[in-house]
């Protein structure tokens, strides 16, 4: 998997391989291709796939990791570095130096006369201009067009929930539109910085434009490891949106290839082959927790960091995973056996601002992630695991009373409940809902003795189970049909 780095940590001979890569892909012709991709999307206005939409998050993605693939082609070992502009914000900062994107504009025609990317090398003559423009030289202006986004304004931007809202574009509220927050607020302010070159619809005409999108894409992958249950959004055939920025609409230019990328292809960019530098900081190596032991104490010691636990359940019952102290901490359960799939998140269920989780686990490997509900603030705490593998919590269903809610939220799960019958005769035991629910039933009296069992009599892919039950306790257990299986689904007794 390509790591994609701070493009001030790179070495003298990374930043080489980057420059010469660029060079070669402008000297076959094909980097001016993705220029006229981009300006053709603004061209396309206003039904631009690319800008001003929810798919301005994808699209680019998409476009920068078809850039990368390019350049791997040249040379393999060469990934698009990010510039953080919250800490490299001024001429001085070494991205503009004379071996990797050259400096500021000069004179009156704002020409780029420094380092690789300058028209005197003879090898950045620009091809793709926007309409009515004739400048076929790199230029620059930095600073005339606005300043660079500051360390507080991304922390802003990446508190705003959810993705993305009504009416999709360029007006969307940016207290309320991630994406309109990170582009309108955080992006845009990097190209005008910039100015010259990177003000046009052909602004990958400046080769600093891939560094300023790689830095977007990672703030974007922070917002959705942050956020693990907020989705993209809107749906494919939400009224008003522009064609390509549904979930799942094919993204122009690309959407006449066999299998074309859509928003929803995108939205794991390790599933693209690629990582970010600073990932592995804030995902460490999970330590393990033991269950029923003292509570582990930790502390959120930097701003946005995630702590990681794990625990394995051996004996499928209710376990209750839950935090002490005064630091209002977040916790989101996954698993099992894939650190990737979400359970539940949970902030306030304990105590004061403590998260609690209780939950029907399967046998397997559990993963807990930990982070501070406000991503500026430090603090410590302790988090346990408490197990009752022995005596699970067992939820009653009242005979002929409401439906009880359930839901098989892990792979695997058995969730029981228990019932009393006390006149007897013909009890019908059934599930409703969309989920495939798999129902045995058990006792009289105990766990163990299996009276039926049933898979689809019910409604749908429902079970129903009739049958002619004397006084006594009894056990019904639902599983999803399927072992990898999740889903919600209702339970009720009726005689
Ligand atoms: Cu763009």
């Amino acid at each position: 998997m390509g790591i994609r780095k701070n493009q001030s940590s790179l070495t003298t001979s990374e930043k080489a391989a980057f420059v010469a890569a660029v060079k070669a892909l402008k000297a076959n012709g094909d980097y001016d291709v993705f220029v006229a991709q981009h300006r053709a999307a603004f061209m396309a206005s206003p039904n631009d796939p690319a800008h001003r939409g929810p798919a301005f998050l994808p699209w680019h993605r998409e476009y920068l990791r078809r850039f990368e693939l390019a350049l791997q082609q040249i040379d393999p070992s060469v990934s698009i570095p990010y510039w953080d502009w919250t800490v490299d914000r001024t001429a001085g900062a070494s991205l503009w130096a004379a071996n990797f994107m050259g400096g500021n504009g000069a004179g009156a025609s704002r020409q780029v006369t420094t380092g690789p990317f300058a028209f005197s090398t003879g090898e950045w003559t620009l091809t793709v201009l926007d309409p009515g423009d004739t400048i076929t030289f790199l230029t620059r202006a930095f600073g005339a067009m606005g300043s660079l986004p500051t360390q507080s304004a991304v922390d802003a931007a990446k508190n705003v929930v959810p993705y993305d809202s009504s009416p999709w574009n360029s007006n969307s509220s940016t207290s309320t539109s991630f994406r309109n927050r990170l582009e309108a607020v955080i992006h845009n302010p990097g190209h005008m910085w910039v100015g010259g070159s990177m003000m046009a619809m052909s602004s990958p005409n400046d080769p600093v434009f891939w560094l300023h999108h790689c830095n977007i894409d990672r703030l974007w992958a922070e917002w959705q490891r942050e956020n693990p249950t907020e989705n993209y959004l809107p749906p494919s055939g939400t009224p008003g949106v522009v064609a390509g920025h549904g979930l799942d609409d094919p993204m122009p230019p690309w959407d006449n290839e066999t299998s074309p990328p859509t928003p929803r292809s995108v939205l794991d960019h390790h599933a693209l082959d690629y990582t970010y530098d600073n990932e592995e900081a804030v995902s460490p190596e999970a330590v393990p927790l033991t269950i029923d032991a003292p509570a582990a104490s930790a502390s959120i010691g930097q701003a946005g960091e995630v702590d990681a636990y794990s625990f394995v359940v051996s004996a499928a019952g209710s376990y209750v995973v839950e935090t002490q102290g005064s630091t209002d901490v977040v916790v989101g359960l996954y698993g099992p056996n894939d650190m990737a799939v979400l359970i539940t998140e949970d902030d306030d269920s304990g105590a004061a601002t403590n998260s609690r989780i209780e939950r029907n686990l399967s046998a397997g490997t559990y993963y807990v992630r930990v982070r501070h509900y406000s991503g500026t603030s430090v603090g410590n705490y302790s988090i346990s695991v408490r197990g009752s593998a022995a005596q699970p919590i067992i939820p009653t269903i009242q005979v002929n009373g409401p439906a009880v809610q359930g839901t098989i939220a892990a792979a695997n799960e058995r969730d029981m409940y228990t019932f009393t019958v006390t006149s007897p005769g013909t009890h019908t035991i059934e599930t409703a809902g969309n989920t495939d629910c798999f129902l045995t039933l058990l006792g009289p009296g105990n766990q163990t003795t299996l009276i039926a069992q049933d898979d689809d009599s019910g409604p749908g892919t429902n079970s129903r189970i009739a049958a002619n039950l004397a006084p006594g306790v009894y056990f019904a257990q639902i599983r999803h049909y399927s072992p990898s299986g999740t889903g919600p689904y209702s339970i009720s007794v009726r005689t």
